[in-house]
């Protein structure tokens, strides 16, 4: 062992010499091909194989350094790591680019394409995926000993195209190529016992005898952060069955039912819920859920007790976050584990869990805050349920002791009302010591509502983490002449601590910065001009205002509003095309739950509108509209660079946070946005001058609720929203089918819960201001420089820092102490 540590192996990259000697060799000896006959997959093979090996030492020392230090570990469990791609990244964050850049010219291959060649992991839904992936990048960043932990889908979320101006779906099999950055640990397993019962031994002991068991197995990626100094994993679990083959039912000819178990298994890690805000496929989803948190806490007990004997101090060493309700189970997993395997007494093992875990809350939406039935609960997890049972005793006795008057019923973990079931949500707050929320107004809310007795019986556990983005991937390295122009400018520190780019704010009066600012855009806004035209066949301008909505397709985000003012500014336009219109290509992305069927129909509604805009005439360059398919992190990272205006316009008090409007803030857009989420403090950093504010508050829709609120008043009174709702319903977007969208107009006529109409008369009234905006280009550039300037505290770095300060109590390394252990 000690001899073969000694023996001095290296693969560094000093030049573009090293990277062709490096790559062909990958090519010959891991890949097996001979450069001559390889083809691009290879060549791609090889370069992330390459790239990969530059990780390797960075890795062991870091994790050497945590063992030998003592460290404290943060584990962050998550259902989804939207993570995209690595390659672009990883190269940057060594500082790479050049010689890898040079050395693949002299071999014959084109750097960009293998870039693209890349699968990108679609691992996740969106937001609380991509704040995952950011978390890692952030972690390593900072030095800080981090593993991610969740699962390795076969499937991640759809492949979205555009069929006829509907949604179509394929599933996603970015596995299929070859992951090549991850290894393989076949000696990490670990059995996931299911169903069964739980039998008391004659001495009271609770032994649960479960129906099966499956395995667990593990692959990690490593994760580099800026510098490449220290590097964390990424630790994702497949379902593997206990037994290959039942042999005697093949033996018998039962080919079939002879791999009935291995299918069982595997489906578990099979595919990605494509929605993360309602509860799906319950039986299966439930599965996935303790199948890749149970891995995670038998994993990181093991790594714990390898260095420490007493398990009672397990939390100064181990931080565990629950990223959103999904990984709850965890609260009842690792009671079972402290208690069923390692002795410990209940009480001892709870105090324990809660000092462990901590919950980060997405969203207040209630249908996401998971609940399942009594009956799947216990008939997937009885001694579970047990331990849940036990909890939930003990939490009553809290409330019943406080000194307030609560509806008990409703502060239960385990419901007895309707339908009796679990609440996750509950579970996950009462098991952990920090609960936060994603933005200041989020925390506040979940005060407010779906937390509100449980913050009066566990006061100071809730507070808010606002969200935060990576500028290594959402500047830096998506957006190469802003990024320059920004080093050529005011340095790099920025790239590693982002509120340094506050040093750019004084440049915002210099014209001749005005100026390079514009053309950065304007070469970023060319190469979407660019891919629009090969994807989806239509022309733009890139001198018109690129005005973006990209996220899920949801009715809360409310691309629903933003489509009908492009119906309201089209009629217009076509009433008056003389005037001095502000051209506009209004740019959509995103994909909807497939089981989500006015999503969909929101999907196609942007499409026929388009269909009839994009040709009209009339209408010219005045307004386009484009539907870009198959949003995803890669399409993101070529659109945020290139927008002019971030549509961030949800009902308030229903998007969490958000953090698409940071990038795009970050990259140099205006914000046009409602009082909700992230964009209240994004509004606070920029300025009320530098943002474009509309619409309800949080507590004017509060109101709405309680009050009532009736949207035919608003739509008869208002002249412009009633013709565009006629148009809508009458089919002027849908001759071949004039009734198509007749449920949305039906929705916003009785039912408008998503304030659509309320809102209407003040979007538009703020987007003719942003037009009149935009065609001051001098005062337009100098807010936008601001928005970049002043977003510094955005950053994921930052976040990261308040988790370990105010929930993890983790250290934050120095640089210098990074850098000494990184060698
Ligand atoms: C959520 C929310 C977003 C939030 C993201 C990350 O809807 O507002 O920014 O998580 O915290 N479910 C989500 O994607």
């Amino acid at each position: 062992m000690n001899a073969a540590t000694a023996v001095t192996l290296s693969r560094r990259i000093e030049d573009a010499e090293d990277v062709k000697r490096l790559i062909i060799e990958k090519l010959k000896y891991a890949v097996g091909k001979d450069p001559e006959h390889s083809v691009r997959q290879d060549w791609s093979a090889a370069l992330i194989l390459a790239v990969r090996d530059q990780l390797v030492d960075h890795w062991m020392a870091s994790t050497r350094r945590a063992y030998d230090q003592d460290q404290k570990r943060v584990y962050y469990l998550s259902m989804e790591f939207l993570i995209g791609r690595l390659l672009k990244d990883t190269i940057i964050n060594l500082g790479l680019e050049a010689p890898v850049r040079e050395a693949l010219t002299e071999l014959g291959a084109d750097y960009d394409e293998i870039l693209r060649s890349e699968p990108d992991a679609a691992l996740g839904n969106g937001g609380l995926g991509r704040l995952a992936a950011c978390f890692l990048d952030s972690m390593s960043t900072l030095g800080i000993p981090a593993h991610g932990y969740g699962i390795r889908y076969e499937n991640g979320l759809f492949r979205q195209s555009i069929r006829d101006g509907w949604q179509a779906e394929e599933p996603e099999d970015w596995l299929v190529t070859g992951h090549n950055w991850e290894f393989e640990r076949p000696e990490v397993v670990y059995n996931i016992p299911f169903g069964g019962e739980v039998i008391t031994t004659p001495d009271g002991k609770p032994i649960w005898h479960p129906a099966e068991v499956m395995l667990a197995a593990a692959y990690d990626t490593p994760i580099a952060g800026w510098r490449g100094r220290h590097v964390n994993t990424l630790r994702l679990w497949a379902g593997k069955p206990a037994k290959r083959v039942d042999l005697d039912r093949f033996n018998r000819g039962e080919y079939l039912s002879a791999m009935e178990a291995a299918v069982r298994a595997e489906t578990v890690s099979r595919i990605l819920y494509p929605d993360d805000t309602t509860e799906e496929g319950k039986n299966l989803r439930l599965r996935q859920e303790f199948f890749f948190t149970s891995a995670s806490l038998q994993d990181l007990l093991r790594r714990y007790l390898s260095s420490h004997d007493d398990i009672t101090k397990l939390p100064e060493k181990v931080a565990i976050q629950l990223n959103d309700t999904h990984p709850a189970i965890a609260v009842a997993e690792l009671m079972r584990l402290l208690v069923d395997t390692h002795g410990l007494s209940m009480e001892v093992a709870f105090q324990l869990t809660r000092n462990t875990l901590s919950y980060t809350n997405h969203t207040l939406m209630p249908e996401a805050l998971e609940r399942w039935s009594l009956q799947l609960f216990g008939s997937v997890l009885p001694r579970h349920l047990d331990i849940i049972r036990w909890i939930d005793e003990q939490h009553l006795r809290t409330a019943a002791a406080a000194k307030r008057t609560l509806d008990l019923e409703r502060v239960r973990i385990v419901d007895h009302t309707n339908g009796q079931g679990v609440r996750m949500g509950h579970l996950a707050f009462v098991g952990s010591h920090r609960v936060n929320g994603v933005s200041a107004l989020h925390a506040d809310l979940m005060k407010q509502t779906v937390f509100h007795d449980l913050d009066s019986l566990y006061p100071s556990r809730i507070l808010g983490v606002t969200n935060g983005v990576t500028p290594r991937r959402w500047l830096h390295s998506c957006n190469k002449p802003l990024s320059d122009l920004l080093i050529e400018t005011i340095g790099e520190d920025w790239i590693g601590d982002l509120e340094a780019i506050e040093a750019v704010a004084p440049y915002a009066e210099d014209a001749a910065f005005r100026e390079r600012f514009r053309a950065a855009k304007h070469e970023n806004k060319c190469r979407l001009v660019t891919e629009i035209q090969s994807r989806v066949g239509i022309h733009v301008s890139p001198d018109a205002m690129f005005d973006v909505q990209i996220k899920r397709m949801h009715e809360y985000k409310r691309q629903l509003l933003n489509i009908m003012e492009a119906v309201a500014q089209y009629f217009a336009i076509r009433n008056d095309p003389a005037a001095d219109w502000t051209p506009r290509v209004k740019i959509f992305g995103g994909k909807a739950a497939p089981g989500y069927e006015m999503a969909k129909l929101i999907i196609k509604l942007i499409n026929d509108v388009a269909r009839a805009v994009n040709s009209d005439p009339v209408v010219g360059d005045r307004l386009k509209i484009v539907f870009l398919p198959n949003y995803n992190v890669s399409t993101a990272e070529r659109i945020i660079p290139a927008a002019d205006l971030s549509e961030q316009i949800s009902t308030a008090g229903m998007e969490a946070s958000g953090t698409g409007n940071m990038k795009l803030a970050l990259n140099g857009a205006l914000t046009i946005g409602t009082l909700d989420g992230a964009n209240v403090e994004i509004c606070d950093r920029v300025g009320r001058d530098n943002i474009h504010i509309f619409g309800l508050t949080a507590e004017d829709v509060a109101n709405y609720r309680v009050s009532g609120y009736d949207s035919r008043a608003v739509i008869d009174g208002n002249e412009t929203l009633k013709t565009v709702l006629d148009a809508i319903g009458s089919g002027v977007f849908s001759p071949e089918d004039p009734n198509r969208f007749r449920a949305i107009v039906d929705r916003l006529s009785y039912d408008d819960y998503f304030f659509v109409t309320a809102d209407f008369a003040a979007y538009l009234d703020e987007q003719r201001k942003v037009d009149r905006a935009f065609m001051d280009k001098e005062d337009w550039t100098r807010r936008t420089i601001l928005n970049t300037a002043r977003v510094g505290w955005f950053s994921a770095d930052r976040a990261i820092r308040d988790y370990a300060r105010e929930i993890w109590n983790v250290e934050t390394p120095s640089a210098e102490e990074i850098n000494q252990g990184g060698q």
